[in-house]
C-alpha cells in the first residue's frame, strides 16, 4: 500500500441570508446523496452512497397526512411523498387526470390553498438530542411550515431541500405538523403584479390551455403548461420527510470528484464532506480507502462548531492502470469502491461507502482549419466524442408517480437505440437520483440544464436568493456522477432575447439584458465554478459559447452554425431537402411531432374522440397548428389515409404521422452524422445530434420518440439504426447519388457500399452494384460512394426514379456486414410505380424463456413496415422497416408476461400501401 501526499482543505460556509431566522436552518446541500435515514447503528442505502454515523436516530415522517383545502369542504388521507392531484386521485375524488379533458377540467387544483398535516411522536431519547433538525427533501412549493403551532420557516424552492432546527419545539406525546401550500398559479401572479416592470412571457399560447407567470415561481417551468403537456401546477410534499436527531454532528452531504493532472499524468480524487457541527471536533481521524487502486490516506480531522464543507484530497496511486468511464460505444464504465471511515469522538463514528469513476470531459471550441468561427465537441478523456441522443422532459405531471422501473426503462431504451448522450432539459425538474447513477452505468452522458426555460427570469433579491441556493444543492448532488458532462445555464432564453420573442421595445433591452447576465452569468456561472470546475459550464443553449461571451453573454445570432450548438425547427420545408438543414457545429434540438399509437390514447379517450378532427384531438395538441403541419409534411410524400372506415382512417393517420416523423428525423440526424468530418461553405464539423424529445409526459402529439409508458414510436426504431455505430448514409448530391460511411469506432476499417437496386413492384433485387474498398478512418464520415443516378438506373434494367429504390449496406474485405443496411427512395413513395398492396401476414412463434418471434410475409415490396402489439409491452428487434424480400423474421422481447398466442392476438402491422 503506498501512501500518497495529502491534503486538506477546509472551508467555512455562509449562512445563507435565508436562514437567519433563529428557527430555521437550511443547509448548503443533502438531498438525495447523503441524506439518508440514518438510523442508529443501521445504515440505508441511497444512490450509491450508504452512510451510518453512530449517535444519530432518524425518523422518517413519510407515509399518510392528512390534506385539507383552504375553505376545510374537503379533507382527505394523502400520502407523502405525494401531491394533491394524487391524493385526490387516490381518495376517488378526480379520475384519471390524463383522461380526456381533464386537466382543464381540474384546473381548480391549483388555485386553492392545500395543507398536509400530520401527528407524531418522538422518543425522548431522541429529544433530548442536542439537535433535532426537521428535514424536507421537496416541497412543491410555497409553504409555511408549522409544528405544534408555531412558525418553522417558510419555503419558496421546489428544487431545495429544506432542513429546520426544530428541537426545542418538540413535546412529548403528539407533536402536529403543518405545511400549508399557496396555490401557485395565485402566487405566480402576484409576484408579476408586484414586480415593478413586466418579465415576459405573461401567459403561454391560448393552445396549452396553461397559467400564466410561471417565470415568478421556481418550479417546474412545464407544470403551467408545455408544447408538448398539460397544466398541472402541482402542489405537495414530492419528496421525503424526516427528523434527524443528533448530539455532535451530522454528515449532510459527501461529493467525489476526480481531477486528472496532465503534468504528472496522475490522478486524485477530491473527497468533499459537508458537516453540521454542534461540538467541536478536534482530533478526529477520516481513512479513505480505494483498495481496488491500492490507495489509503488517513487524515487528521479538525471540525468547528456550525456548517462547514471538508476537503480531503487522495492522491490515488500511480503504480497501475486507472481504467476510465467511458461513454456507450466507446468503452466500458467500470468503477471504484471508495470507503470512508471516520472516527471523530470517543464512540463517534462515521463510516460511507460509494463508487468512484474516472473520466476527463472537455468541451472544446477552437479555431477550425477552413472555416471561420469555433468548433463545439466534447472531448471525453483525451478523444473526441459525437454525441448522439436526445432531450429528456419529465417523465409524469405527479413527479409522485414517476416510477425507478419506469426511468429505467427509458434510459434503456436510449441505450438500446444507441445514444450516448441526453439533455436534460431546462423547462422540467433536475432528475432524481436513480437517474444520475443509471446514467452512470449505462454510459450516457448527460447535459445538464438549469430549470429556467423560454422566458426572462425576476431577479430581485428574494429570487436571487433561492436561486444560488439550488445550484449550490444541485450541483453538490450530482457532481459526483461522472455522466454529468456539462452544466447549461438555460434553454432558449439567449435566443430569446437576442431575437426577442417578447416584443420588448429597443429602450428597456439593456435593463433585460442585465437581468439576464445577472441571473445565468454572475450567479449561476459564477456558483458553478466555486462549486465545480470538473466540467464545462455552457450559459445557454443555443448559444454561440464563446463568440457568445464576447458578444456580452447574448450574441447577435445565437443560431450562428460556426460557433456553439443549434436549435433548429422548420414544419413547413419539405424535410426531405437536407440542405435546409443548418450545417451546425452541434444540433442540440431539431425534431417533428407525431401521434402516439392508438392503444396509447384508447387508455384516456372514448370512441366518440378517435377522429383527427374531433375536440380531443385538437385539445391534446398543444403546438398550434400541429396536426396540420404533420398532414401537409406527410403529403409531401406519402397519400395521406382516405379509408371509408372513420376508426381505420384515424388509426392510419396516426400511423402515417411516425412515418413521417421518422423519416424527417432520420434525414436530418443522417445530415448531421455524416457532416463530421468536413467542411462544407465554410461550415460543419458536426459533433452532435440530440434529437427534441426523447419521452412524453402524458398521451398526446409531440417530438417524442417513445410514448408515454414506454412503447416506442416508429423514430425510436429509426433511432436505433441512424445512431448505429457504423452506418451507411445515402443522399443526392446534384446529380449523384453519394454514399458515405459514418464510423464512431476508434478502429480503421476498409469497407465497400453494397448497393442493390429494387423496383418497387417485385421484391428481388433488378441489379447489384459495389464501390471500391475505402479506408474509412475510426471517427470518421467518409463518401464511399458516387455515382450519377441517370448512370446508376440507365445501366439497371428499366429502373427510373419511380419505378426503383435503392437499398445499401457496407462490407468489409472478407465479406463481414457493418452496421445495419440503409436505404434511398428517388422519388416520393406518393409517386412511386408499381407499389402493390402486400398483403403481410404473421406468425408468431416463441415463449417467455427464449422471447418471441414474429414471421411476416409479403407478396411485395413494403416500405414502413409497422408491428403493434398493443398493450402487450415490449419491444420488437426491428419496426417501421422497409421490406424488401418475401419474408423476414423480427424478434420480440416482451416486458412482462404474455405468450404467443397473447401476442398474436394484439399483433397488427400495417405499411405504407395500407392506409390509400
Ligand atoms: C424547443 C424546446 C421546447 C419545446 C420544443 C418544441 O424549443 O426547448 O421548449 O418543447 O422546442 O417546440
Amino acid at each position: 500500500m503506498t501512501r500518497k501526499k495529502v491534503s486538506e482543505v477546509r472551508v467555512r460556509e455562509e449562512t445563507s441570508p435565508l436562514l437567519r431566522d433563529v428557527n430555521m436552518t437550511m443547509p448548503p446541500t443533502c438531498s438525495g446523496l447523503l441524506c439518508l435515514s440514518l438510523l442508529l447503528g443501521k445504515s440505508l442505502l441511497v444512490s450509491s452512497v450508504q452512510v451510518v454515523t453512530s449517535g444519530q436516530q432518524n425518523i422518517s415522517l413519510n407515509g399518510k397526512w392528512t390534506l385539507e383545502n383552504s375553505n376545510g369542504t374537503l379533507s382527505l388521507p394523502a400520502e407523502v411523498p405525494g401531491c394533491v392531484h394524487t391524493a385526490l386521485l387516490k381518495q376517488g375524488y378526480i379520475q384519471d387526470p390524463y383522461y380526456r379533458f381533464n386537466d382543464v377540467a381540474y384546473g381548480w387544483i391549483a388555485l386553492d390553498n392545500w395543507t398536509y398535516t400530520t401527528t407524531f411522536t418522538v422518543p425522548s431519547d431522541m429529544r433530548a438530542k442536542q439537535r433535532v433538525m426537521l428535514v424536507f427533501e421537496g416541497i412543491d412549493t410555497i409553504s409555511t411550515v408549522s409544528l405544534n403551532g408555531a412558525a418553522v420557516g417558510r419555503t419558496d424552492n421546489m428544487f431545495l431541500q429544506y432542513d429546520f432546527s426544530v428541537g426545542a419545539l418538540l413535546t412529548e406525546g403528539d407533536n402536529v405538523l403543518t405545511v400549508s401550500l399557496a396555490s401557485p398559479v395565485r402566487y405566480a401572479a402576484q409576484r408579476s403584479e408586484a414586480h415593478s416592470y413586466r418579465v415576459p412571457p405573461d401567459c403561454p399560447p391560448e393552445v396549452q390551455q396553461g397559467q400564466c407567470h410561471v417565470n415568478y415561481i421556481r418550479k417546474e417551468q412545464s407544470s403551467f403548461s408545455w408544447d408538448w403537456g398539460p397544466s398541472f401546477p402541482t402542489a405537495g410534499l414530492w419528496k421525503g420527510v424526516r427528523l434527524e436527531a443528533y448530539d455532535v454532528l451530522r454528515v449532510f452531504h459527501l461529493a467525489t470528484v476526480p481531477v486528472y493532472n496532465q503534468t504528472s499524468s496522475g490522478w486524485s480524487l477530491q473527497v468533499e464532506l459537508q458537516v453540521e457541527v454542534v461540538a467541536e471536533v478536534t482530533r478526529g481521524q477520516l481513512t479513505l480507502s480505494l483498495p481496488g487502486l491500492d490507495t489509503q490516506q488517513t487524515f487528521p480531522v479538525q471540525l468547528l462548531p456550525g456548517r462547514t464543507r471538508n476537503t480531503y484530497t487522495l492522491h490515488v496511486n500511480t503504480s497501475g492502470p486507472v481504467e476510465l468511464w467511458w461513454p456507450s460505444g466507446h468503452g466500458d464504465q467500470p468503477s471504484y469502491p471508495l470507503t470512508l471511515q471516520g472516527v471523530l469522538g470517543p464512540g463517534l463514528t462515521f463510516t460511507a461507502d460509494t463508487k468512484v469513476y474516472f473520466r476527463t470531459v472537455e468541451l472544446v471550441q477552437e479555431p477550425v482549419p477552413g472555416s471561420p468561427g469555433l468548433s463545439f465537441y466534447f472531448r471525453v478523456n483525451g478523444k473526441a466524442v459525437f454525441m448522439k441522443g436526445s432531450n429528456w422532459i419529465p417523465t409524469h405531471s405527479f413527479q409522485d408517480l414517476v416510477s425507478p422501473a419506469g426511468v429505467r426503462s427509458l434510459l434503456e431504451s436510449a441505450v438500446a437505440a444507441n445514444m450516448n448522450a441526453l439533455r436534460v432539459w431546462g423547462g422540467g425538474v433536475y432528475q432524481q437520483d436513480l437517474f444520475y447513477s443509471l446514467c452512470d452505468e449505462l454510459g450516457v452522458m448527460v447535459w445538464q440544464d438549469f430549470m429556467f426555460a423560454c422566458a426572462l427570469y425576476p431577479t430581485e433579491e428574494d429570487f436571487m436568493d433561492s436561486v444560488r441556493e439550488e445550484v449550490r444543492q444541485q450541483v453538490r448532488r450530482l457532481k459526483s456522477h461522472p455522466s454529468v458532462v456539462l452544466w447549461s445555464g438555460n434553454n432558449e432564453n439567449e435566443v430569446a432575447l437576442a431575437t426577442n420573442w417578447f416584443g420588448i421595445p429597443g429602450p428597456e433591452r439593456p435593463l433585460y439584458v442585465k437581468d439576464y447576465v445577472k441571473l445565468y452569468v454572475d450567479n449561476i456561472r459564477a456558483l458553478v465554478l466555486e462549486e465545480d470546475q470538473s466540467r464545462p459550464f455552457l450559459a445557454s443553449s443555443p448559444t454561440n459559447g464563446l463568440a457568445s461571451e464576447r458578444q456580452g453573454w447574448v450574441a447577435d445570432d445565437p443560431y450562428d452554425p460556426r460557433y456553439g450548438d443549434t436549435h433548429y425547427y422548420s414544419y413547413s420545408r419539405d424535410c426531405w431537402d437536407w440542405s435546409a438543414f443548418p450545417r451546425t457545429r452541434f444540433a442540440s434540438e431539431y425534431g417533428f411531432q407525431s401521434w402516439p399509437s392508438f392503444s396509447t390514447l384508447q387508455k384516456v379517450s372514448v370512441p366518440e374522440d378517435w377522429s383527427w378532427d374531433g375536440p380531443f384531438s385538437s385539445h391534446r395538441q398543444h403546438h398550434a397548428e400541429g396536426n396540420r403541419q404533420m398532414l401537409e409534411q406527410a403529403g409531401l410524400h406519402y397519400h395521406l389515409p382516405n379509408a371509408t372506415d372513420p376508426l381505420r382512417r384515424y388509426k392510419h393517420t396516426l400511423y402515417i404521422t411516425q412515418v413521417m416523423q421518422a423519416q424527417c428525423v432520420k434525414a436530418q440526424t443522417e445530415f448531421y452524422r455524416r457532416s463530421r468530418s468536413e467542411v462544407v461553405g465554410g461550415k460543419g464539423h458536426t459533433m452532435g445530434a440530440l434529437y427534441w424529445q426523447l419521452n412524453d409526459i402524458w398521451q398526446a402529439p409531440s417530438w417524442s420518440s417513445i410514448e408515454f409508458g414506454g412503447k416506442w414510436k416508429m423514430l425510436h426504431y429509426f433511432a436505433q439504426r441512424f445512431f448505429a455505430p457504423v452506418l451507411p448514409v445515402g443522399f443526392e448530391d446534384g446529380v449523384s447519388m453519394v454514399i458515405y460511411a459514418v464510423s464512431d469506432l476508434s478502429v480503421d476499417l476498409n469497407l465497400t457500399a453494397q448497393v442493390s437496386v429494387l423496383s418497387w413492384s417485385r421484391p428481388d433485387p433488378v441489379c447489384k452494384l459495389s464501390s471500391p474498398a475505402t479506408l474509412v478512418r475510426g471517427n470518421s464520415a467518409t463518401p464511399i460512394f458516387r455515382q450519377p443516378v441517370d448512370a446508376l438506373l440507365k445501366g439497371c434494367g428499366n429502373c427510373t426514379r419511380r419505378s426503383c429504390l435503392l437499398a445499401f449496406h457496407l462490407e468489409d474485405n472478407h465479406g463481414a456486414r457493418w452496421g445495419p443496411g440503409n436505404h434511398h427512395f428517388l422519388c416520393s413513395p406518393r409517386d412511386a410505380e408499381g407499389i402493390e398492396a402486400p398483403h403481410i401476414t404473421t406468425e408468431v412463434r416463441g415463449d417467455g424463456e427464449r422471447g418471441y418471434t414474429v414471421t411476416l410475409r409479403s407478396t411485395s415490396v413494403a416500405p414502413f413496415v409497422w408491428l403493434d402489439a398493443g398493450d402487450v409491452p415490449g419491444r420488437f428487434g426491428s419496426n417501421g422497416f422497409l421490406m424488401a424480400s418475401r419474408s423476414q423474421e423480427v424478434g420480440f422481447v416482451p416486458w412482462g408476461p404474455t405468450s404467443a398466442e397473447e401476442l398474436g392476438r394484439a399483433l397488427t402491422v400495417t405499411s405504407l400501401r395500407d392506409v390509400y
